[in-house]
């Protein structure tokens, strides 16, 4: 049974969502999580890593000139990836895509949300301009290697800890399956995060092979 606000969204005169983002970003995590709540949003492409028109575009909404930014239906911005697909599945919580406050899960969800956002994706702001840290252009290459050298540690160190079900909290599909299957399809790419992650790797597998969802992988996404 859809929740109540799905209804809202299917109304006609309830503005859609907008959602600056872009292919093979980390926008497609939350387009995921908007599909699986067939909530209806627009995209506004750019690709903000790679191009300065892009980042402008997006900084008329996020000071940041990042992507994903989310325009929601009050007209309020909300940024930050985590907090994007927390808050889609709290405001959600028939479609289950989140443990509930008070469920014991709840808490290493929050954990493992926030170190992806923090440990891992923000390491990717490095890449696009190595000069951002202070590096000289001529590293790039080195230092992309140590990044993804550090990427390569979190994934073992979430893998290590995590005891996986069907997904990776359980039984149940939760945004933080849908975050991973994004995140981890950035650099050091796919094959090396199942190396790393040999535990998580079966649901991962299983977020990309979900029917609701293949489309859009194979449209915005496609792991390899
Ligand atoms: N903390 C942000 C990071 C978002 C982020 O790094 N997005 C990338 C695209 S995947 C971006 O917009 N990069 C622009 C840049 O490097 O200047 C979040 O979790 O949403």
């Amino acid at each position: 049974m859809p929740h109540p606000i799905l209804f809202r969204h299917d109304m006609a005169d309830t503005p859609e969502l907008v959602l600056y983002g872009a292919a093979a970003s980390g926008s497609v995590a939350v387009e995921a999580a908007l599909t699986l709540l067939e909530i209806p949003f627009r995209v506004i492409e750019g690709a903000t890593w790679a191009s300065e028109v892009a980042r402008q575009q997006v900084g008329e909404a996020n000071a940041m000139r990042q992507i994903p930014t989310l325009l929601l239906a009050d007209g309020s911005m909300l940024t930050e990836s985590a907090a994007i697909l927390i808050h889609l599945a709290d405001t959600h919580p028939d479609a289950g895509l989140a443990p509930a406050v008070g469920d014991p899960a709840r808490a290493q969800f929050l954990r493992w949300m926030v170190f992806v956002s923090s440990a891992i994706y923000a390491l990717h702001w490095i890449k696009p301009d190595v000069r951002r840290i202070g590096a000289p252009t001529g590293a790039r290459e080195a230092v992309v290697q140590a990044v993804h050298e550090r990427i390569a540690f979190c994934w073992r160190t979430m893998d290590a800890q995590l005891k996986p079900g069907r997904y990776l909290l359980g039984d149940s599909l939760t945004v933080l399956d849908l975050y991973v299957a994004v995140v981890s399809r950035f650099g050091p790419w796919r094959e090396r995060f199942h190396q790393e992650a040999p535990r998580m790797s079966p649901a991962i597998l299983r977020v990309d092979e979900d029917p609701r969802l293949r489309e859009l992988w194979a449209r915005r996404f496609p792991a390899d």
